[in-house]
């Protein structure tokens, strides 16, 4: 694997990070404080063109490589962990399932606008009694007399619900065969009958849009069936796998901010006549979490590499996923650690990446989750 990032790979870096800078440092706190999904900045941010870098020219996207994606996901995070997940969401759970499953009428229909920035994406799958267990699925699609499908049934904890254009959901079509009668749609915000329900409070991404979707009678013309019918599960578990690299680049990212927050600090705070780094306690804590990212980015930048090269990426998506969420956690607490009292404040920014870190440990698969896809490939 080559370390050296190309020149395409820094341009992505470059985008995210200016747009961090410029458009979300200055508005974080604000944002994270009142808990604001701003669809504006969201825009702006899809506009640069950051969801497209793995796809084909004709669907608008910038044919480089999942690196470059991942790339932009974690600079993001490093500024606004909830922006990084809305990016996340849309490219790995909505974008890419369209790209890798769909027929060419839908991805015609649906990536220009998903892939431009004109529509955003979500991923329906998690619903209240079917979390980790993701084959209980409770959602029902019957067919109707023209072949066209009848939704019913809730999603919830959805990223970006609410806002999205474009859902992907899966639903049981034939209970009977267990994962293998789950099958997986692709929605519109605005079908008679899709509707929202509960808006969930969070502990952190609090500028991420986390909502449940509610499905009374929605027809779903048999056309946006994605995938074929009884290969949702293949379809979740397979988009899953890349969209725990996505969790994995944010939690790299929030790791970083924590970590580069309590360097600064510690060169700052004195106490008994001597900035804190200059106190063996805080140096080497600080040297052991960097230590951890530099491990963490290894493996993300992995599973990002043989993804795009069309390797087998399961696991490698799955210990990444786990190490950099784990890495982002223990970083996260020491850096609020170092910052003392100040840590617990929300007067400074080591407060939020705690309260964000914890989330890259759960979603996409928790990581007990990612310990059953390791062991289970293991013990095969
Ligand atoms: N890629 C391709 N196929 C996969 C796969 C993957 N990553 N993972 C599972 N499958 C296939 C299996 O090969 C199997 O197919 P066959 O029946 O043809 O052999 C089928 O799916 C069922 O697999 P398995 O028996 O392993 O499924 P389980 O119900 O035991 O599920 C876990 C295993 C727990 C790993 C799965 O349910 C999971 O990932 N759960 C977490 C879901 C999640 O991430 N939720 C978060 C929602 S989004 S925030």
């Amino acid at each position: 694997m080559n370390f050296n990032l190309t020149d395409v790979q820094q341009e992505f870096v470059k985008l995210a990070k200016d747009f961090g800078e410029k458009k979300l440092a200055p508005t974080i706190t604000e944002r994270d404080h009142q808990g604001i999904f701003d669809r504006a900045l969201v825009d702006e941010m899809l506009s640069l063109g950051l969801a497209g870098a793995y796809f084909e020219e004709k669907y608008g996207g910038a044919e480089c490589d999942v690196l470059s994606y991942i790339l932009a996901v974690e600079e993001l995070a490093k500024y606004d962990a909830g922006m990084s997940i809305t990016l996340s969401a849309h490219v790995s759970l909505c974008i890419n399932p369209i790209w890798q499953f769909g027929t060419e009428e839908q991805k015609e229909k649906y990536l220009p606008g998903l892939i431009e920035g004109t529509k955003l994406g979500a991923f329906g799958l998690t619903e209240p009694n079917a979390g980790t267990d993701a084959s209980g699925q409770q959602t029902v699609a019957t067919k109707d007399e023209n072949g066209d499908y009848i939704l019913n049934g809730s999603k919830v904890f959805i990223t970006n619900a609410g806002e999205a254009d474009v859902y992907i959901v899966f639903a049981m079509t034939d209970k009977s065969q267990g994962t293998k009668g789950i099958s997986a749609f692709i929605i519109e915000k605005g079908w008679e009958g899709f509707t929202f329900g509960k808006k969930e409070d969070k502990l952190g991404i609090h500028t991420s849009q986390t909502m449940e979707l509610v499905f009374q009678n929605v027809k779903v013309p048999k056309e946006n069936l994605l995938g074929g019918e009884g290969k949702g599960f293949k379809v979740a578990m397979m988009t899953l796998d890349g969209g725990r690299i996505g969790v994995a680049a944010q939690a790299l990212g929030i790791a970083e901010a924590a970590l580069n927050d309590a360097v600064e600090y510690s060169k700052q705070r004195v106490q008994f006549g001597k900035p804190l780094c200059k106190f063996q306690s805080v140096s080497f804590k600080l040297a052991d979490m960097k230590m951890k990212i530099e491990a963490a980015r290894n493996l993300v930048y992995k599973a990002a590499f043989l993804k795009h090269e069309g390797q087998p990426f399961t696991v490698d998506a799955a210990i990444a996923k786990r190490f950099a969420s784990d890495v982002a956690m223990e970083v996260s607490v020491e850096a609020v650690q170092i910052f003392g009292g100040y840590g617990y404040s929300e007067e400074y920014p080591v407060a939020r990446h705690m309260r964000d870190a914890k989330i890259t440990q759960i979603y996409e698969g928790t990581n007990e989750v990612q310990l059953m896809v390791t062991s289970g490939a293991l013990l095969r």
